[in-house]
């Protein structure tokens, strides 16, 4: 889907807003159990990123992971029905928040392991490029990461193998309430220079800045350059997780709060419109998530005598001597 478009990459930081909005409203009644991490104010990394891929690129996500499953194209409505446990989810509701996958638009998974998902798609898009297919890669990953030996395991290897994949830092100044500046020696950009890969620090509050920022990156991969990183600074505007709506934590100074609240990608973009276009937009997006809602609690559940199925590509194999 790369496209440059306004009216599409408003549409797609809208889309996500809403949809959070409307899981949250779900997780409060009771209808998506144990709660989600909200990408609130984050959604501007997410459509810039996707905005730049083909439909056939990989993507791999994080426990943060509904943004980056939308913006790749995934339908809102089997979306929601994941989140809510249901048999017509994406993953036929085993998946849940942080593990919704849609592997027919190239989306490999949100991942609840930190670190995880650069690892995963390096190896992914080296087997795919193995094979002949002309395909690049994004990888979402946190501040809380960029400290995770298997991610920077996966640098080096993408690196020495020239992994044409996009190494997207969601920079929101927390890991859950441990600040940046407790955790992070040196900087994030310097640990991708380290292994030879070429880094930039971009604006995510803005999708079009990172819409080109991407665009630049993949054209070059795409060209037989090697992996790329791009730390996009960000502020997440809601919880680490919903339970923190009944758990007050004072981690985050109130004028911090309202600072980064104050630069909303979804506004930045929408000033980008016509107020009609918008309009048009925002009508749209509440239709979907409004039939997206109701298709999702009018799914059934799976049945519980199901629940070991997809375990195993093969199905349930027995242990040698039983
Ligand atoms: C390997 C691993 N360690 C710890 C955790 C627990 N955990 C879940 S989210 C999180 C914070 C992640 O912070 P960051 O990567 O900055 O992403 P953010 O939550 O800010 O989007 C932690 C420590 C985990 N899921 N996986």
């Amino acid at each position: 889907m790369t496209d440059a478009d306004p009216v599409r990459l408003y549409r797609t930081v809208r889309l996500i807003r809403r949809f959070e909005e409307r899981a949250i409203e779900l997780v409060r009644s009771g209808h998506v159990v144990g709660g989600i991490h909200p990408y609130l104010g984050q959604e501007g990394i997410a459509a810039g990123v996707c905005a730049a891929l083909r439909d056939g690129d990989l993507v791999t996500g994080t426990h943060r992971g509904h943004g980056h499953v939308l913006a790749k194209g995934a339908d809102p409505a089997r979306m929601m029905a994941e989140l809510c446990g249901r048999e017509t989810g994406l993953n036929r509701g085993r998946g849940g928040s942080m593990h919704a996958a849609d592997l027919s638009i190239g989306v490999l998974g949100a991942n609840a392991i930190v670190g995880a998902a650069p690892a995963i798609l390096a190896g992914a898009v080296w087997a795919r490029r193995q094979r002949g297919d002309d395909v690049v890669g994004a990888s979402f990953f946190g501040d809380g990461a960029v400290n995770e030996g298997m991610l920077l395991e996966a640098f080096n290897l993408a690196a020495l193998w020239r992994v044409p994949v996009l190494l997207v830092c969601e920079n929101n100044g927390y890991a859950t309430t441990m600040p940046v500046a407790g955790a992070v020696a040196g900087t994030i950009t310097g640990r991708a220079e380290a292994f030879g890969i070429p880094a930039v620090v971009v604006d995510g509050q803005d999708p079009e800045q990172v819409r080109a920022a991407t665009a630049a990156a993949v054209a070059r991969m795409r060209d037989g350059g090697g992996p790329e990183l791009v730390e996009a600074r960000t502020y997440r505007f809601d919880a680490h997780h919903t339970f923190e709506h009944s758990v007050r934590l004072d981690y985050r100074p109130p004028e911090e709060v309202a600072a980064g609240r104050a630069r909303d990608p979804v506004l930045i973009q929408g000033t980008r419109l016509s107020p009609a276009d918008r309009a048009a937009v925002d009508a749209e997006v509440e239709r979907t998530l409004t039939a997206a809602v109701e298709f999702a609690l009018a799914s059934a559940e799976p049945d519980p005598a199901g629940a070991q199925d997809h375990l195993y590509a093969s199905g349930l194999t027995a242990r040698g001597g039983s």
